[in-house]
């Protein structure tokens, strides 16, 4: 009989610190239902996509060169923005670009919301080459783009304003 007890002790034990520490399930839902009243409602994500070939005409040319877009405010009408980006880079010295690292200077453009919500990403566009990055039926309103490699816009300052009125 003392032995019997002996054994189920420690289950107990076992079974009693194996499910604790498990309080706090109601916090994800809290996070979901909080919402701000105060936000400006979120456009519906971009339609885009990347078009092989060369710019159509009236497309808005966005240069980008030494981790810079060279026109860091576009303006354009609402609608279909067709955006041909070209990147002017000189491609590095062997061994300088390394798995797609800053140096490597590959660039993108990527549109997102006044509160960083992505919206729309281009293709990568690698030195020497360029993209028709296609944005189809964006409504007015005031968009920023960065591009998304590694540190370009945090530290270079790649990034800009799309103002769509
Ligand atoms: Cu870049």
């Amino acid at each position: 009989m003392e032995k019997l007890r002996a054994i189920i002790v420690p289950i107990l034990l076992l079974a009693f610190t194996g499910c604790g520490g498990d309080s706090s399930s109601p916090r994800s839902a809290e996070s979901v239902t909080s919402s701000s009243p105060t936000s400006s409602p979120t456009p519906a994500k971009l339609i885009h996509h990347d078009e092989p070939g060369p710019a159509p005409a009236g497309a808005i040319e966005e240069v980008m060169k030494d981790i810079k877009y060279q026109m860091p405010a576009i303006t354009a009408p609402p609608g279909r923005i067709v955006i041909h980006l070209v990147n002017k880079e000189v491609p590095p010295p062997p061994g300088l670009c390394i798995n797609g690292g800053n140096l490597c200077k590959d660039h993108t453009m990527t549109i997102t919301d006044s509160a960083g919500h992505i919206l729309a990403a281009s293709a990568i566009v690698k030195p020497g080459h360029d993209s028709v990055f296609v944005l189809d039926d964006v409504p007015a309103g005031s968009y920023l783009f960065h591009c998304s490699i590694l540190a370009h816009a945090s530290a270079f300052g790649m990034k800009g304003t799309l103002t769509v009125s």
